[in-house]
């Protein structure tokens, strides 16, 4: 970890995307009790939060409408520490894991979209969010935090959009 001049540690701050959604329960409120709650961990600013739009569910039909946005964040944490907080925040909010089917109704989802440009492949966390580029309800509020954002691979938010 670098030191400053006086010796202390400092840590780097990086940018971040996180994807919000819920289809449970008011949505709207939940999602942002979750961004009040990223504001308020150490090591997270949050920066900017997209608009909030109702979408309609993928991966799995029968369930309600989605609300998704996206928010900006500036961190100290690591990829690893940040999902860590994005699942206590989820948790914290009701979210109940373990049960329902794959890609079903959720009180709220916190995704790790991006981490600056940095590609991450563990168990548990995959950055950039495996199926970011096929999602409209990801691309969109991306677009709108960041028209000209660009995916570690150097494919660009706008052209997936338009494919
Ligand atoms: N999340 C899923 C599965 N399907 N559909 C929409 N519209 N929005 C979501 O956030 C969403 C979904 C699993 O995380
Ligand atoms: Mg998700
Ligand atoms: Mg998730």
């Amino acid at each position: 970890m670098p030191k400053d001049v006086s010796g202390e540690f400092v840590r780097v701050k990086h940018k971040a995307y996180v994807g919000l959604g819920a289809n449970l329960g008011d949505r709207e409120g939940t999602i942002r009790r979750a961004v009040a709650l990223l504001a308020a961990t150490p090591g997270v600013e949050v920066l900017r939060v997209s608009a909030l739009r109702e979408t309609e569910p993928v991966g799995y039909a029968d369930q309600p409408r989605f609300l998704n946005g996206a928010a900006a964040l500036a961190t100290e944490l690591g990829p690893r520490e940040l999902l860590d907080r994005l699942l206590a925040i989820e948790l914290e909010l009701g979210r109940v894991r373990g049960e329902g089917p794959r890609f079903g109704p959720r009180a709220v989802d916190l995704d790790l979209l991006l981490y600056g440009d940095e590609v991450v492949d563990e168990p548990g966390l995959t950055v950039p969010h495996p199926r970011l580029a096929e999602r409209r309800f990801v691309l969109e509020p991306l677009h709108e935090l960041e028209p000209a954002l660009t995916l570690p691979d150097g494919r660009r938010v706008a052209e997936l959009l338009s494919e």
